[in-house]
């Protein structure tokens, strides 16, 4: 069950992220339990697992990182968009098998639609319908262990405050550039024209 108390406003390194990040995943958008949207009014764009394998120490738990969509269904440039994603078994659905599902947030430089909390008001970052379309995602930090929960309501305001914690995250000095492409070193350049190569 989720601890008490308050949480870090922030996570990882400021210096950037550190061994085994940034981890690099990429699939297809699957079909996931078909409930993030329905039940949770969270959309979690599932990618196929199959890749964790190149990473067999890494832990099950929700992170934060950077995202890009193949841009060739939406014939402009893929963008680099900052994600909140959850690695694991769900315990509170007590799932079977391990699935990636990814929450894709808005630019930073756009108002948060999660900052404020009042229950039941938030609203999650609703894109158009993308299944199929190819995912490339570089994970940059941990962030919490999954938990199991006392209500669907506490698990919701969980992942509320991981997208402020994943935004505070990567407005860091450290991490704003694998978003902007600014001001970055030649590994993190390297590292966005892998996220934006299809
Ligand atoms: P499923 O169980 O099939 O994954 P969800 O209810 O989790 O269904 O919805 C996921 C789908 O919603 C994604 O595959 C994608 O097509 C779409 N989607 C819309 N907005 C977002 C978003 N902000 N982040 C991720 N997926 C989104
Ligand atoms: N499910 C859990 O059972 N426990 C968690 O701690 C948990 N954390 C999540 C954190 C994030 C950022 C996201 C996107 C999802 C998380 N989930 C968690 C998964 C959630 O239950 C799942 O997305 C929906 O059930 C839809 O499949
Ligand atoms: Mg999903």
């Amino acid at each position: 069950m989720r601890p008490g108390g308050p949480r870090d406003p922030v996570t990882g390194p400021d210096s950037g992220p550190e061994h085994p990040f940034p981890i690099k995943l990429s699939g297809p958008v699957i079909k996931g339990f078909g409930r993030g949207s329905k039940e949770l009014g969270i959309p979690t764009a599932n990618i196929p697992p199959e890749g964790l394998s190149d990473y067999p120490d890494l832990e099950v738990g929700v992170y934060y990182g950077v995202v890009a969509l193949d841009p060739s269904r939406f014939t402009s440039e893929a963008t680099i968009l900052p994600a909140v994603l959850s690695i694991g078994y769900n315990p509170f659905y007590k799932n079977t098998t391990r699935s990636v599902e990814i929450h894709i947030m808005p630019p930073l430089s756009s108002p948060s639609p999660t900052a404020d909390g009042e229950a039941g008001q938030v609203k999650f970052n609703k894109l158009p319908d993308f299944y199929g379309t190819q995912l490339n995602l570089l994970i940059l930090g941990y962030i919490r262990p999954e938990y199991d929960y006392v209500s669907l309501e506490a698990l919701v305001e969980d992942i509320r405050i991981d997208c402020e914690v994943a935004r505070q995250s990567l407005q860091r000095k450290a991490y704003v550039g694998y978003l902007t492409g600014q001001g970055c070193s030649e590994v993190v350049q390297e590292q966005r024209k892998w996220l934006t190569s299809f």
